[in-house]
């Protein structure tokens, strides 16, 4: 392995020409002949092309930097050890003009390229790789986000990526202060632990570092490659979701309205190579699109506001339908009405939003309500209190509720069960691990109890404790959130006198429990106060019937009435 400089060759002796596009990113990996950059002269544009094979370490330019003859592109590790660093620098750049270039643009001439690569140290051993850590899962999980960039400074324990398993999102903390030297994955990828994620120069050993990057490398716009083989960049993918335009997705359920323009229109438009591909690959005609660059020169944030306008226009036009076929609900400038504070939502929280639209779009929802007489429950629970604040702890309704929920799941399995084969199968378990809703201010998390027929109301209590507090503290592993046959969702200590909670599919029903409280009770002869427990199952109506679900809550009505039935 071997680090190697590419450096503008002869550009016809135009001194000075403006870098328009970078088109590679740290951690690309870059064919012979792909294209680096773009410069623009005062006559054409040009690409400057790799004159070696391997992967981006430094990019040395940003858009708008001034670049002659000799000078830096980027540092490419080459796969080869060469014999004689003294290699030829890029090759000569691409005498194919870009065809948008202006009608007076002539062809610079190729010429010899002048010997001037240099090589640049690899890294020294006080540079750490940090890599992912135990995440509790032996699976693959997504890299979604990339929090830092290369030369930044972070601290120990500040966020460096966030990876996302089906349930939940984690974070990976710096296990130093320091600087990112270099990014090794891109968003997008799996993971798992032992993945080597950057490197990372810790902090007091600046001196021994390789190279640092030039300051514009930060700076540098990410754009995609040119090329069908490179891939994205980190930056493009991390953002994706978020940008119409930079999302496949999006893109496709929203089609510019505007007729397309033929392929000649579009080729005379003046725009660079990544670009034309991305024009391309979401099938925007480019000559429709105004470019806001030097001369007119179409940029990918023109691109992105294209997509954008035709968006708004087709929703304002014909109600433009979701990829669901439901009306999408359409964008408010709410700052039309007063003042506003827009927030970036958390990751949690997005991944809690799509499961929740899956599982409402799904399921068909019924949901059953229910008071159970908690009483007794109650004066048994506070009876314990000695013996809770002597063991150290306290104990609240959830763990009753948790056991009562196990005894009355077992009874009735198919309150448990899961749909698979596309409907044709039904799965019913023979363990019995609920999910507990915990409401953190990251957003809403759902660990799982195992196996809560077997343990203890002691043990259940503690597990409670401990799993919220996990959940509160970002720290549940992925398994502790996973296998759950049924959940429970407890808004009594916050009130509330009834919810329907939504299904946490695969699962097919899910309890919904609110704030007890005194009611007048009818005993048969008079009216005396009872500890009344609301009580709301919601269910899958392809799964549970009525009846099924009635069986079910009555049933945990009279466990949670007279808790002894628990034991029977
Ligand atoms: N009725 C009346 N009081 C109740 C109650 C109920 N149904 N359930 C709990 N309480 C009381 C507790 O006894 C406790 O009172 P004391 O401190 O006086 O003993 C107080 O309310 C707070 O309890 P808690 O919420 O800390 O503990 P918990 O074991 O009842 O619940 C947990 C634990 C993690 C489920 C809960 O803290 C939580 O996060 N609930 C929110 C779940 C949620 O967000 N669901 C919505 C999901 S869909 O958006």
């Amino acid at each position: 392995m071997t680090n190697k400089t590419i450096t503008v060759p002869d550009i016809g002796g135009a001194e000075g020409a403006e870098v328009v596009e970078v088109l590679v990113a740290v951690g690309d990996h870059i064919e012979l002949e792909q294209s680096l950059i773009v410069l623009e002269s005062d006559k054409a544009s040009m690409e400057i092309p790799a004159s070696e094979a391997g992967e981006v370490v430094e990019v040395r330019v940003a858009v708008g930097d001034q670049l002659s003859e000799g000078d830096a592109v980027v540092v490419v590790k080459t796969a080869v050890a060469l014999v004689d660093t003294e290699t030829p620098s890029a090759s000569p750049p691409s005498t194919e003009p870009l065809t948008e270039q202006p009608a007076d643009a002539t062809v610079l001439a190729a010429a010899t390229p002048p010997p001037s690569a240099s090589t640049v140290t690899s890294a020294e051993p006080t540079v750490t790789r940090v890599a992912v850590p135990d995440i509790g899962t032996d699976g693959d999980v997504d890299l979604v986000e990339i929090a830092v960039q290369v030369g930044q400074m972070v601290e120990e324990g500040e966020s460096l990526v966030v990876l996302e398993s089906d349930k939940a999102s984690m974070e990976v903390p710096s296990p130093a202060a320091g600087k990112v030297l270099r990014l090794l994955v891109e968003s997008g990828i799996s993971v798992r632990e032992g993945v080597e994620l950057l490197e990372l120069e810790v902090a007091g050993n600046a001196a021994a570092s390789v190279t640092p990057p030039m300051a514009a490398t930060e700076s540098t716009p990410t754009v995609p490659s040119s090329t069908g083989t490179a891939s994205a960049t980190t930056e493009e993918k991390a953002s994706a979701p978020s940008t119409p335009a930079s999302s496949a997705s999006a893109a496709d359920g929203a089609k510019p309205a505007a007729p397309e323009a033929s392929a000649d229109e579009s080729s005379n438009a003046y725009a660079g190579p990544a670009v034309r591909k991305l024009a391309r690959e979401f099938g925007i005609p480019l000559a429709q699109v105004g470019g806001s660059g030097p001369r007119g020169r179409i940029v990918k944030e023109d691109l992105h506001a294209f997509v954008k306008q035709a968006l708004s226009q087709g929703q304002a036009v014909s109600g433009a339908m979701t990829g669901t076929g439901i009306p999408a609900i359409p964008e408010i400038d709410f700052s039309k009405f007063g003042a506003v504070d827009p927030q970036p939502r958390s990751r949690l929280d997005k991944l809690t939003a799509d499961n929740m639209v899956r599982a409402w779009l799904n399921v068909p929802h019924v949901t059953q309500f229910d008071d159970a007489d908690i009483t007794d429950l109650e004066s048994f629970r506070a009876s314990l209190k000695a013996e809770a604040e002597r063991r150290g702890t306290k104990i609240t309704p959830m763990p009753f509720l948790l056991k009562a929920c196990a005894v009355a799941l077992n009874a009735n399995p198919k309150l448990k069960s899961s749909l698979a084969d596309g409907g044709e199968t039904l799965v019913y378990k023979h363990y019995c691990h609920i999910g507990m809703a915990v409401d953190t201010p990251n957003g809403l998390v759902v660990p799982v109890i195992r196996d809560v027929d077997k343990k203890s109301i002691w043990e259940l209590s503690a597990e409670v404790i401990e799993l919220a507090g996990l959940a509160r503290d970002k720290k549940l592993k992925p398994d502790q959130m996973q296998g759950g046959v049924f959940s429970i969702s407890s808004l009594g200590g916050i009130g509330g006198r009834g919810f329907t909670p939504i299904v946490n599919a695969p699962e097919v029903a899910i309890l919904g429990v609110s704030k007890s409280s005194t009611q007048p009770i009818w005993d048969g002869s008079q009216f005396v106060p009872r500890s009344m427990l609301p009580l709301s199952l919601s269910y899958d109506h392809r799964v549970i019937n009525g009846g099924d679900a009635g069986r079910f809550l009555t049933e945990l009505v009279g466990l949670l009435s007279d808790i002894r039935r628990m034991m029977m």
